[in-house]
């Protein structure tokens, strides 16, 4: 375990579970070390001179190098398997649907999730927002269900990565108040994740114990 990458993760995070999601169903050797966001671990003089920008997940290698961004990790860790696509048009495509996860999905299914189900107490200055991140949620879940509806997949190269990434928040869109089951090829693309060799669903994979401890 001394030369696993650590990952620095938080609880029920659409983010953090995409990297451990990867490691899991590779059998990868990680070391999970948990921050509480609401109790602001992630902004603790200790934690910035790790992570400047105060945000998890983040990975540690033994070497002393870092990276963050959670599909960036899960990118590194995903690499030289069968989770990376390996033609130039199925990277591009998994390219494609991790830049709209972060910019359509997360940016917009996280904030009205964490705001109004992790974090109400928090979200009363936010209550105008709900309605906008709703709306833009809603028309990228729309995106995804177009795409799906014709593919198995988000990339040609079958069950990826990209995937995984897509999936982080994707599936925890109820929780935003989202209706998701208006989305019916999202929905079986779901299953189709969940029934993939090595998963765990996100308060397995983020309990509190280290990956190879839990598994
Ligand atoms: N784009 C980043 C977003 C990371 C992010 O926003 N992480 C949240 C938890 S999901 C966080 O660490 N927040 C800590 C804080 O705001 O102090 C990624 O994909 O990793």
């Amino acid at each position: 375990m001394q030369d696993a990458p650590t990952l620095y993760v938080t609880r029920g995070s659409g983010n953090s579970i995409k990297p451990v999601l990867v490691a899991s169903q590779l059998g990868l050797p990680v070391q999970l070390r948990y921050l509480d966001v609401l109790a602001g671990e992630t902004q603790t003089p200790e934690f910035l001179a790790i992570n400047p920008l105060g945000a998890v997940p983040y990975m540690t290698l033994p070497d002393g190098t870092s990276l963050g961004e959670s599909n960036a990790i899960a990118w590194y860790l995903a690499e030289g398997t069968a989770l990376m696509p390996d033609t130039p048009l199925a990277r591009a495509q998994a390219v494609r649907w991790m830049n709209f996860e972060q910019t359509a999905l997360e940016a917009n299914i996280s904030p009205v999730r964490f705001f109004s189900f992790i974090a109400p107490d928090l979200g009363t200055d936010h209550q105008d927002m709900f309605s906008v991140w709703r709306e833009r949620g809603t028309a990228a879940l729309g995106v995804l269900e177009a795409y799906l509806r014709t593919h198995d997949f988000v990339t040609d190269h079958g069950y990826s990565v990209a995937d995984i990434a897509v999936f982080g928040y994707t599936h925890l869109a109820r929780e935003g108040g989202f209706a998701l089951d208006d989305f019916a090829a999202v929905c079986r693309w779901i299953q189709r994740v969940e029934a993939q060799p090595g998963y765990q669903p996100i308060d397995a994979l983020l309990c509190g114990d280290d990956l190879d401890q839990a598994a």
